[in-house]
């Protein structure tokens, strides 16, 4: 991929220039970097009223054979993943490219064994331990398409994604630690697995020992299976435009979607944004702290990283236990010299002072990263001056599970950075502000609605099984563009400042989260009549949930109460949904046609109680003093 690295301004202005010229010989010449098993017909078809889009169709690869087997020659004995245990003391392993070929190789010999294959879709849930990994790319190796559900989520949330992308089997572990807690894992797919027909398989990985239940027929250890097999297996021969995973994210309705992606594009676009921004080179130590449960772990943690031949270190537990230092002491420990994580991170860790920073050696620090949120100047100032020292670049990638790959970022060291500021678009990309009625914003500075203007290689395919609501969701509201759901202005240089969403999804700790999702698991308590959720500013999360609530007559609110609605919304999507804030309240602020006004909503979580806009149209105005007078602090 040499030529497909850009090391200065001039290459990444060159880069752009061809790149908006002629798209098709661009992308053709990146992707020439890459192994393919037969070369493609078509660099690009594309139709966005249907979005009907193909890249490199013809052509046949598989992803693993460029993540693994090209390295083996010069790279076999070096490092490919690191893992770092939860618990500090625990042993860390150093997967070599030579062991994780064999490793992956035996994880898809038993998934074939067990009669998996190409186009079947395999549902992942798994603590962040080697097996995650492995598991992964076992089903990229043979064609199957691998879903990720993040562990945290609860067994409903797993059932409705098994079964909505009709997955054949479960892969996950006996049990997870993460920071102070222990939680089950089988369990939790068992319960799940009540609800789901279609699972034949279930593969268990041994993490913490603990007894389990096995269904006979169904359940297998992981670790006996793979006593039957070898640990060689042929990389399928995957079409460019066969789907490589589908991955779950919330949206503004209420079902999260499964964003599918192809396997060609997007091998050859996180491939080359892996390299480019991070500027990562040989002998560089990767460390991304996101779960592969997110698609930050699947496109930089895994691909991006292994695609170029890096070392990538994945991290079973949180930044803050057993202490601040935690993150600090394994750069420290592994010399990390890229180290790509969240603003709500960041602020967290800020909230600890110096002190924990000042013990670890950072010096092997080279480039930062962030992603997820809009990053807050002063956690972007400290990020620089005290994890940074200052010399270390900061690139803030702005991007989306739909995206694939990052869209909007600097290039570390080599374009220009601004604080809170996403920045320019990489080579390829053309993002576009638009006005609510879907005019370009052509000045130069501007403030609209963030769209993109031309496919770029890892975008969203479909969405899995409704390729229609992918159409309605982001091709329709503006046609001829892709449309993000997201703000930002742009300033003079073009360098592009993210504000946020501008529809119903919320973003805590980086998380994303529709609020009509949590709205559902809250209507689901027997003593809810109905229920508004918002998000709000949060020091350390970015946006906090804040769920207005009204009960059912004679039902009176009480902490009790507010705290079997928490349980519930844990029990329908999992912890990272609970509201931090419940307040009850006798009615919602409608409109005549039924409508619930947001923006009021909104305001009063924030705490504006005097600006509420026109509040003309509402049914019943006198609602408006009630819900202020009851804040939650
Ligand atoms: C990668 C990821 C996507 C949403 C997106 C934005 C927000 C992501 C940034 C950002 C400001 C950033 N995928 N977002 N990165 N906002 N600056 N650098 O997070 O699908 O989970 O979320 O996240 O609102 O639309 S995601």
């Amino acid at each position: 991929m040499s030529k497909a690295w850009i090391r200065t301004a001039e290459a990444y202005e060159a880069a752009c220039a061809l790149a908006a010229d002629n798209p098709k010989a661009f992308w053709a010449e990146i992707a020439a970097g890459f192994t393919w098993q037969e070369n493609w017909e078509h660099v690009l078809e594309w139709d966005f009223q249907h979005h009907d889009v193909s890249w490199f169709r013809g052509g046949k690869l598989n992803i693993t054979e460029n993540c693994i087997d090209r390295h083996l020659a010069d790279k076999g004995d070096t490092t490919a993943i690191i893992w770092e245990g939860n618990d500090p003391r625990e042993q860390p392993e150093h997967i070599s490219y030579k062991e994780l070929h064999s490793r992956v190789g035996r994880y898809a010999n038993v998934l074939k064994r067990q009669g998996v294959g190409k186009g079947d879709r395999v549902c992942l849930y798994m603590p962040m331990i080697p097996d995650l990994a492995i598991a992964v790319l076992a089903c990229a190796r043979i064609g199957a398409i691998h879903s990720v559900v993040f562990a945290g989520f609860s067994a409903r949330s797993l059932a409705d994604r098994i079964n909505d992308a009709g997955a054949v089997a479960v892969l996950c572990s006996d049990g997870m630690y993460r920071g102070d807690k222990e939680l089950a894992v089988k369990a939790v797919v068992d319960e799940a697995l009540e609800e789901c027909p279609g699972v034949n398989t279930v593969l268990v990985s041994k993490r913490t020992q603990w007894p389990v239940e096995m269904q006979v027929g169904r359940d297998h250890w992981y670790y006996e299976e793979a006593l039957h097999v070898g640990d060689d297996c042929p990389a399928e021969p995957m079409e460019s435009e066969d789907p490589l995973f589908i991955l779950y994210t919330s949206g503004s309705t209420g079902k999260p979607k499964g964003v599918v992606h192809s396997c060609g594009g997007y091998m050859v676009y996180t491939g080359y944004t892996f390299r480019n921004v991070f500027q990562y080179e040989s002998g560089d130590v990767f460390f991304c702290t996101a779960d592969i449960g997110w698609i930050t772990g699947h496109s930089y943690l895994l691909y991006g990283a292994l695609l170029n031949g890096a070392t990538t270190l994945m991290f079973e537990g949180v930044p803050t236990w057993p202490g601040p230092g935690r993150l600090w002491q394994i750069v420290d420990k592994y010399r990390v010299t890229h180290l790509y994580t969240a603003p709500t991170a960041i602020r967290a860790l800020m909230t600890f002072g110096e002190d924990p920073v000042l013990s670890h050696n950072l010096h092997s620090l080279k480039v930062l990263g962030t992603v997820g949120e809009p990053i807050n100047e002063e956690a972007w100032q400290w990020y620089h001056t005290h994890i940074g020292k200052g010399r270390c670049p900061i690139v803030d990638t702005w991007w989306q599970t739909e995206t694939g790959g990052i869209m909007i970022s600097g290039m570390a060291g080599v374009t220009d950075q601004k604080p809170a500021h996403a920045g320019l678009p990489l080579p390829g990309i053309l993002p576009v502000l638009l006005s609510p009625d879907g005019q370009e914003l052509t000045e130069p500075e501007a403030e609209g609605l963030l769209a993109i203007r031309f496919p770029w290689p890892s975008m969203i395919r479909t969405t899995f099984g409704d390729h229609q609501r992918c159409v309605d969701t982001y091709f329709k509201p503006f046609p001829g563009y892709y449309f993000t759901g997201d703000g930002a202005r742009r300033d003079a240089k073009g360098m592009y400042r993210i504000i946020g969403r501008v529809d119903d999804v919320i973003n805590v700790s980086g998380h994303r989260l529709g609020t009509a999702e949590i709205e559902n698991a809250i209507n689901h308590h027997p003593q809810v009549a109905e229920s508004a959720v918002v998000g709000y500013p949060h020091d350390i999360k970015g946006q906090g949930i804040y769920a207005y609530v009204i009960l059912k007559d004679g039902d009176a609110g009480d902490e009790n109460l507010r705290g079997t609605i928490l349980e519930t919304v844990t029990e329908h999507i999992g912890k990272i949904a609970r509201p931090d804030k419940v307040q009850f309240v006798p009615g919602l602020p409608k409109t005549r046609s039924g409508k619930i006004m947001r923006r009021i909503l909104r305001k009063i979580a924030e705490g504006e109680t005097e600006q509420l806009g026109d509040t003309s149209t509402l049914l019943d105005p006198g609602i408006t003093a009630l819900l202020i007078q009851g804040k939650i602090e």
